[in-house]
Parts: structure tokens; sequence; C-alpha cells
């Protein structure tokens, strides 16, 4: 059976991070090994949350894993908590990661500004991590802190090819932009792959609300297509499909969860995907 490892903190409620890169990854199919970086009551969008770091715990888990000789196809880092978590990450690949594909996807930042709690310089060290990845997966805004340039909420197709290029130049070989819109009312991802020079852009008509998370649901969608032999191009449709067949569901609901998605329902909607 294949395996994937992955490194972010569980919200106890919130439906991002841990509670869906499991499920997710699960039900494609594939092992889920978790490093959880901190315990917190919700995620950081609501007030009053409670935070317990658990970086202090990773090295010894890592030892661990190192005495039983577990390795993985696919090593994959989400939200990262201090530059401390950050070093261990790159500790994480080099260690378990020696075949597998390595995916960095640096939840840090949305709509022109960091998350609460980071800070530019938090960003740079993060953009030393996607140079040790193979894949890197930001939005618009994680990708402009990762290069130190400003955010620029309009752009056309070559600002997002420049964007991608300059990402690749560094280490990960390949970048995917979310989020990306060139058209009112469609949204879709944007990849480059720096050994083929190869774009690529696949997009659907956007869902009418954003919602929490589903950047996770995303990359763990993403890597688990990835591990299961589908292609870079397919593993992007099918992770663009999934999110937004997520969102679909959810506002069909009348009383719907505003802090994240269905994800639960589309389950087997996900596994129809895989199967084409
Ligand atoms: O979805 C990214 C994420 C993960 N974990 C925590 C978060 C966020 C985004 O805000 O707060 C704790």
């Amino acid at each position: 059976m294949k395996k994937i490892a992955t490194m972010q903190d569980i919200s106890c409620v919130g439906k991002c991070s841990l509670t869906v890169a499991l499920p997710v990854i699960s039900a494609m199919g594939i092992e889920t090994a978790v490093i959880p970086t901190a315990v917190l009551s919700t995620h950081t969008m609501f007030k009053g949350f409670t935070f317990c770091d658990l970086t202090d715990e990773i090295e010894g888990i890592l030892n661990h894993w190192e005495k039983e000789g577990f390795s993985f196809e696919a090593v994959y880092t989400g939200y990262l908590g201090s530059e401390r978590q950050i070093a261990i990450a790159k500790d994480l690949f080099a260690r378990f990661a020696k075949e597998g594909i390595r995916l960095v996807d640096p939840c840090m930042a949305d709509n022109g500004k960091l998350y609460a709690g980071f800070t530019p310089e938090f960003a740079l060290k993060m953009n030393d991590l996607c140079k040790e990845a193979d894949i890197i997966c930001p939005n618009l805004t994680e990708a402009s802190f990762l290069l130190g340039i400003p955010y620029q909420e309009t752009y056309d197709e070559e600002y997002i090819k420049d964007i991608l290029v300059k990402l690749t130049e560094g280490g990960a070989s390949r970048a995917i932009l979310t989020g990306i819109s060139f058209e009112e009312g469609m949204l879709g991802a944007y990849a480059y792959d720096r050994n083929t020079k190869e774009f690529y852009y696949y997009c659907n008509e956007e869902e009418k609300k954003h919602f929490h998370g589903t950047g996770d649901i995303w990359a763990s969608t993403f890597i688990g297509a990835m591990v299961n032999g589908k292609s870079f191009e397919k593993s992007i449709e099918i992770a663009c499909d999934y999110v937004k067949e997520c969102i679909r569901l959810t506002l069909a609901e009348d009383n719907y969860n505003e802090y994240g998605v269905n994800f639960e329902q589309a389950f087997p909607y996900l596994l129809r995907k895989l199967e084409d």
C-alpha cells in the first residue's frame, strides 16, 4: 500500500489541515502518516482559540520512524507555525522522502495578507523550504510573499507565467498557483514544469462563496492523485473539480457551515474521478 506522510497542525474544529488531509488522502486509498505540529481548539480564524505547540515531540517521532525504516511515496507539508518547524520539515524531506514526492503547500496568506502571527521574514524561510520541494502549490498572495514582491490583485497571463518561472528558479521544479482567474466567474490553477518548460491551466466555473480549508483539501487531493499514479495535469484537474464539488454541496445545504466545506459528502464524487 502506498503511504504519504503529512506535517501540519490539528485544528480540532475547523475542517482544515490534518482534519482534512487525513480523511481525504485515506479515502483515496493511501495510508496516511501524520506529524501534528500543534493542537488548536479551532483554526485561527475563530476568536479565542487555544494552542498547544508540539514541536518538541517531533524529533522523537522522526527518530523512531527512522529506526522502524519507514519511507513514503510522498511527504507533504502544510500550515507550519515557526521557523523551527520549517527546519524540521527540511529534515523530514531528507530522511523520509528519498524516493518520494516532496510537496510544500506554504499555507500562510490569502487575499493579499499574511495570516495572523506570520511575518515577511517567516515567508522567506518558507521559501527556503520550497526550494527543497519537488512541487509547491501557493496561492498568488503566498507566491508574492515567497518571492518578496508586492501582491498584485489584477494580473494577466504573462504575469502569472513570470511568477511561476521565478518560483521554480530556486529549487522546486514544478509550481502550481491556485486561485487564478483571468475571466469573471472562472477560477482555476496555473502550473509550470521547469523540466519540460510547459505551462498548464485548468479552470472551472467559480462557486459563489469562498471557504476556509479549501486550499488544504486541494493540496491533499492533488498529492493523493499523484501518488495514485495520475499525471501532474490530471492531478490538478481532480483537485480543482473535487474542491468545486465540495463547495457546491455545501451551498446546497440550507444552514450550511460557514467555517468549512462538506468535503465528506463529496467522497463518492472524488472516488469516481479517480476511476476516470
Ligand atoms: O487552512 C490553513 C490553516 C491551517 N491551520 C490553521 C490555520 C489555517 C488558516 O488560517 O489557521 C491553524
